[in-house]
């Protein structure tokens, strides 16, 4: 069991493991699986909380025990991304007419766009040509926004692949998708298996293979469990390759933005940065090499959670500002910045948050994105990311409860930084920083400064051995590990998670369709049919479901889902007491903390 002793929260390894046993919820695939970690995290202090998310985290690098699942430093693992870097280094050395895509969903997406833009940036700085490309489904929008209706289209991710590959004699595609399930990248996988004369297939994802989603894809002849099987086959001749480690359940059940994107930055970034030595400083390719790589993302993960009492302060800043209504703000410098554009777009989706709650900003705006299609904002005020837009748009009605956090490193102008301080101290006194340098470095006056304006400041040092390129990745996973936990544990603070479920979840897309019948089931005890078609009576607002509504299919119900909010903690009302709609209405406007709601009932 887990026990809590003082600040000290520990775990024994049963627990550390009791997901891998075949009898833990066995009908789910790891990705879908609830974490034994985190079964209390609705009811955490944020210390607490930062320490569960600590201990979820570290199960990535779990060795393997016995046969149940791979895991990231397993020897099949390790030996896969030695082969999937051979052919990056491939393309890397011969360039003409080849291409490395990466592609995904939601935040699968927006990994690959970070992963490719990192990459092209360390090739133009050796002035080679760039050979990275990306594509996410529902294009660059979904960079900042959840768009999950595409990710349901197979054709649209071929079609896409194929639009970026115009040309192109040799590609190897990089298909992420963390519950092996995103129809999106099904299509584009199946389209390179049609056509292996040019693509190379790689599958990035964190359940086995068996465990691929075998749901029928409208439309389409294939699952996304047939393309694995396919791939399985051809991998044996290294046509195709698969790399899918288990990292254990998220801690927020089905959350793959957690674990899932942390651990496909990992593996991605390893597997470019050991290709990028081998053809450019001739440093070959080996899995003692890979292994020295995967180690230190597992330094990254100590140095940055050695800081708890910190992280801890954000998590309650954050919660208090959501739990009255007010926002969280994350203002970045470079690189580290773009997480907090991908983990404030993650809230909406994730907790059926509404953009301002949580929106993150960086300083250069889509100059630093670097985006294939350009400047968005002309699509409304939540694609405004630059700092000018945030002292424009937000900064005017700030208040003390509102919490801004800057994001910047040793690296960048610190007096811009110092100008930001101040400017946001004349509006709110909720100011904190995280801010990233190299160990032995001192602090400057301006350095003083900063933090004397800011209410904490969570100082992370990293080794000055690092090279440059690595030590950007380092803060940017760490940044992306302490956002993860500032927002995740502020909306568990406002009450929005029950257990370790996220109840008020979006039904926007057939993945999200399926968990939150699942949850309906597990929560109220029903069967199956009563749940989908309470699930549907609330995505309706009907208490008797019209002919109109039973003869559609599950795409037009996603469509409607965009539109209305608290499905699920409705229908859930619903099931367990009887009432109608109107009525679990009321009482969630009552009550509408849903755990609360939820708790009154079925206790
Ligand atoms: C892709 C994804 C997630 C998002 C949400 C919907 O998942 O967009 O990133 O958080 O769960 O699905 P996957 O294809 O990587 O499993």
């Amino acid at each position: 069991s887990c026990t809590m002793a003082g600040s000290d929260w520990t775990c024994d390894v049963s627990t550390m493991r009791e997901w891998e046993s075949p009898d833990y919820e066995p009908s789910l695939p790891v990705s879908e699986k609830s974490n034994p970690l985190t079964r209390d995290i609705d009811r955490a202090s944020p210390n607490h909380i930062v320490r569960m998310l600590q201990a979820c985290d570290s199960q990535m690098f779990q060795e393997e025990e016995g046969t149940t699942y791979q895991r990231l430093l397993s020897d099949n693992v390790v030996i896969t991304m030695m082969e999937v870097a051979e052919r990056v280094e491939l393309i890397l050395k011969d360039p003409q007419d080849s291409l490395v895509v990466l592609s995904g969903c939601g935040t699968s997406g927006r990994l690959a766009f970070l992963i490719a833009s990192t990459f092209n940036r360390a090739l133009r700085q050796l002035k080679q040509s760039s050979v990275y490309s990306y594509t996410i489904a529902g294009g660059d929008r979904a960079l900042l926004s959840s768009q999950e209706a595409p990710e349901d289209d197979p054709i649209l991710g071929m079609l896409s692949l194929k639009k970026v590959c115009e040309g192109k004699k040799r590609v190897l595609f990089i298909g992420i998708s963390c519950g092996l399930s995103a129809p999106f990248v099904a299509g584009q996988l199946d389209l390179c298996l049609q056509h292996p004369e040019v693509y190379t297939p790689v599958l990035i994802g964190f359940n086995p293979a068996h465990q691929a989603r075998d749901e029928p894809i409208p439309g389409c002849t294939f699952t996304f469990h047939n393309v694995v099987e396919r791939m399985q086959e051809l991998s044996k001749s290294q046509m195709a390759f698969l790399i899918n480690p288990s990292v254990g359940p998220e801690a927020i059940s089905g959350s793959s933005r957690m674990k899932g994107g942390s651990a496909t930055k990992i593996l991605l970034e390893v597997i470019m940065s050991v290709a990028h030595a081998a053809a450019f400083s001739k440093t070959p390719i080996t899995s003692k090499g890979i292994l020295q790589h995967l180690k230190a993302s597992e330094k990254t993960l100590d140095i940055t959670y050695s800081q708890t009492e910190g992280i801890s302060g954000l998590v309650e800043a954050a919660g208090k500002s959501l739990r009255c209504g007010r926002r969280v703000c994350y203002l970045g410098w470079g690189s580290p910045a773009v997480l907090g554009l991908i983990d404030a777009s993650e809230c909406n989706p994730t907790f059926g948050a509404a953009f301002e709650d949580i929106r993150g900003f960086v300083n250069g705006g889509y100059r630093e994105l670097n985006n294939s299609e350009g400047p968005l904002n002309s699509l409304g005020p939540e694609f405004c990311i630059a700092h000018e837009d945030f002292v424009h748009q937000v900064l005017p009605s700030l208040n003390d409860q509102d919490t801004v956090l800057l994001i910047y490193t040793h690296s960048d102008d610190v007096s811009e930084v110092m100008k930001m301080a101040r400017r946001v101290r004349e509006k709110t006194s909720n100011l904190h920083a995280v801010y990233h340098h190299v160990d032995g470095d001192t602090a400057t006056a301006l350095q003083e400064d900063i933090n004397k304006l800011c209410l904490s400041t969570l100082k992370v040092s990293w080794p000055s051995s690092a090279s440059a390129s690595s030590l950007h990745m380092q803060w940017e996973l760490s940044t992306k590990l302490v956002l993860n936990a500032v927002s995740t544990g502020a909306h568990v603070l406002k009450g929005k998670i029950y257990q370790n479920y996220m109840i008020d979840l979006q039904v926007t897309n057939s993945k999200l369709y399926r968990r939150a019948t699942r949850l309906l089931q597990k929560l109220s005890g029903r069967p199956e049919a009563q749940c989908e078609e309470t699930l549907l009576k609330a995505l309706y607002r009907v208490d008797k479901l019209t002919p109109d509504i039973t003869s559609s299919d599950m795409t037009a119900h996603i469509l409607t889902a965009r539109n209305t909010t608290k499905v699920v903690p409705l229908a859930l009302v619903c099931l367990l007491t009887g009432c109608s709609l109107e009525e679990a209405k009321s009482h969630l406007e009552q009550q509408p903390i849903v755990r609360e709601a939820v708790e009154a009932f079925l206790t």
